[in-house]
């Protein structure tokens, strides 16, 4: 039986006949892949950058403690520490690579992930600092600076032997900084970016246009200079395009720089905001015949070569809806054929909620061919705010009704929604992380992130943790944060280096060699919590304890992913049943078969919160009773535990007169803890 390691040849190919050869070979000769899982529901993602989470050199530095980050909190000025620096080092390569993933498996196994996505791995321009890797240059390569294919096929191999699926991130609107527009009579070395956007059908270079007749399409050199307008030139790997077919100027669109968020004819294919670069990444023609076509087959190339289990596909508000479904169907099918009957492909539709109600409900996603889509819109900000208390828990239950179109309970919207609590863009809200928003001197502050993962793993959808979350990575302390600049407003404040790098790579306008061989030593590494020199993989940290305890039992018990969700209402010492203010403890069921688990989390980073929490009547005589299966203060506390509702112990239903709701007593939930209950009807 043949495998994926038996594909790999010793370079990469250099056009589609040669990635369309591999994806025959790998059919021809039955290659066994990894099957998908039945229901995505099951499993909870794990989203990193590949340059900012592990260079699997951590044995190497001391890991960074939980005293050492209490001790920088207390410490407003720290001698020879200059916050620009650190800042300036953000926006540079840091080191991480492909192996350093594989040396982490076991780290996220332990955490209780199934599936890791992995921001993009794809060859970037050799010079620019595209460390995140939305800049494709080769889209059949792997960037050197991450590793190689057979890294990636390994990668691959080794988290399925441990039960873990890998995505990758893939992008088919645009493509990298590969050329730039020459106005009239310049030389092509002035090749520039995002010159004023042309409406359809015009564009740069439009013979029937006498403006713009004239423009050209200069191919960038390693060094990002304009040298070419003939494919022909492109001889290095780091000049041009690859493979040869993106060397055709006509799969552009070279309409220009344009309004991003111009949200008018949101299904107009021509609108502005489908048809614009982003920024100085050049937006690919997908409407011209063929252009499709061919960015289907790379992606088909990297399905066959590496079994990689999905797809988080890129900036799909900036694609057509026929564009979309045409890429997911032919990806579907490929998947299909070779055994991977359940390849999930999620969206991200960025643009907030106009846009992400175009497709965040179900039927606009099944018309796509999307499995589902990042909640990145108004959501995100909601979890947020929830899960600090700051407003009532039903804010964001009521996103789920907003959006279940008339399927109601049973069908809600379930396998359709991935919850996002932190990114790697944040585009609504600060650019910094929850955990970076909790005030200092609250005790919670390493692990009040748990409440809103608990709110993700127990709530319908399939949950995403962002890298660091686990480690409540809060970037500098708040008595620091008006020292570093652009503090909350840069992406870089949400891409810490996990594995606490002494200094980022050589700067990336040397040689791509120099940057792999080198250092930067007139920087410190952009590591976590405002630190070079010392890594965060932490298997004891306050948040990881209490989230691998969550995740483990959220695997445990089908009705936590499965089953239908109700918020409960709750009696607060003179009160009736309500939803109560923010601040007071959230909790909600799982109802699958005639089995109910209620989770309790107490968003008040303060203060002990309980109440008496509605259980579902119909299915609870009074006098039934619900067993604690979940209590995170016990989780992290240990056999010294001595709080209430601890593991095992039991609540009895009561009703405060009949005809009353049932209801069961929670006392005494710690700030930022999490409980969960179940009545075991088959016991
Ligand atoms: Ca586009």
């Amino acid at each position: 039986m043949s495998t994926p390691f038996d594909l790999i040849e010793p370079d990469r190919p250099d056009s589609l006949a040669g990635a369309k050869s591999l994806i025959n070979r790998a059919i021809r000769e039955g290659v066994s892949y990894f099957p998908s899982p039945i229901s995505w529901r099951d499993e909870v993602l794990y989203f990193l950058l590949p340059d900012r989470f592990s260079d699997g050199q951590e044995s190497t530095r001391p890991m960074l403690t939980r005293e050492e980050i209490a001790e920088l909190r207390q410490t407003p000025n720290r001698p020879d520490w200059d916050w620009n620096l650190w800042s300036d080092s953000g926006e540079r390569w840091q080191g991480g690579t492909i192996n350093g993933i594989r040396n982490q498996l076991g780290y996220l196994k332990k955490l209780g992930i199934s599936a890791i996505w992995i921001g993009p791995i794809f060859k970037q321009r050799a010079r620019l600092d595209t460390y995140h890797g939305y800049g494709i240059q080769d889209f059949l390569d792997v960037d050197p600076r991450f590793g190689n294919r057979a890294e990636l096929v390994t990668l691959v191999k080794e988290a399925h032997d441990q039960g873990i699926r890998i995505l990758l991130d893939v992008i088919v609107n645009h493509s990298g900084d590969n050329w730039g527009y020459v106005a009239p009579d310049n030389e092509l070395n002035t090749a520039q970016n995002q010159p004023p956007y042309q409406g359809w059908a015009n564009y740069y270079g439009n013979p029937d246009d006498e403006n713009m007749r004239k423009w050209k399409l200069a191919w960038r050199d390693e060094a990002q200079a304009g040298f070419t307008t003939e494919p022909s030139d492109i001889i290095s790997r780091h000049e041009g395009a690859w493979p040869l077919e993106f060397q055709s100027k006509d799969i552009y669109t070279r309409a220009g720089m344009g309004d991003l968020g111009e949200s008018n004819n949101i299904s107009d294919p021509h609108a502005q905001h489908k048809r614009t670069d982003f920024l100085a990444l050049k937006d690919f023609a997908l409407d011209v015949p063929g252009t499709l076509t061919q960015l289907i087959q790379c992606l088909q190339y990297w399905i066959a070569l590496t079994d990689c289990d999905g797809f988080r596909i890129d900036t799909v508000k900036h694609m057509a809806l026929e564009e979309t479904r045409n890429f997911c169907g032919a990806i579907r099918e490929f998947a299909d054929l070779i055994g991977k009957h359940n390849f999930l492909l999620i969206g991200e539709i960025a643009g907030g909620d106009n846009f992400q109600d175009i497709v965040m409900d179900y039927t606009a996603m099944m018309e796509r061919n999307l499995n589902a889509a990042l909640d990145i819109g108004g959501a995100r900000l909601t979890l947020s705010s929830v899960a600090k208390g700051l407003v009532n828990g039903n804010a964001y239950f009521h996103i789920f009704n907003q959006q279940s179109q008339g399927f109601e309970s049973h069908r809600n919207f379930g396998d359709r929604h991935v919850s996002i609590l932190d990114d790697h863009d944040h585009v609504f809200g600060s650019k910094i992380r929850f955990s970076a928003e909790v005030p200092d001197d609250f005790a919670v502050k390493d692990y009040y992130v748990t409440v809103p993962v608990a709110i993700q793993l127990f709530t319908l959808g399939i949950p995403c943790i962002y890298y660091g979350t686990e480690q409540a990575f809060a970037g500098p302390a708040n008595s620091q944060a008006g020292k570093v600049q652009n503090w909350p407003g840069h992406d870089k404040y949400l891409r810490e280096a996990m594995f606490g790098p002494s200094h980022p790579r050589a700067n990336f306008k040397l040689e791509l060699q120099t940057q792999l061989d080198q250092l930067d030593e007139s920087l410190p590494g952009f590591g976590p919590f405002g630190t070079a020199g010392k890594h965060c993989f932490d298997e004891n940290s306050p948040a990881f304890v209490r989230i691998s305890n969550l995740c483990e039992l959220r695997a445990g018990h089908p009705v936590l992913r499965l089953g239908r969700q109700y918020p409960r209402q709750i009696q607060l010492p003179g009160t009736g049943f309500e939803f109560p203010a923010p601040g007071e403890i959230v909790a909600w069921s799982r109802i699958l078969y005639n089995q109910e688990a209620l989770c309790i989390v107490n968003p008040n980073g303060v203060n002990e919160r309980g109440g008496n929490v509605v259980i579902a009547g119909e299915l609870s005589p009074t006098g039934v009773e619900y067993v604690v299966i979940g209590n995170t203060a016990q989780a992290a506390t240990g056999p010294g535990y001595t709080g209430t509702h601890s593991i095992g112990s039991k609540l009895t239903v009561k009703r405060n007169s009949p005809g009353e709701p049932a209801f069961i007593e929670i006392r005494n939930v710690q700030p930022a803890e999490v409980i969960v209950l179940i009545k075991d009807t088959f016991a």
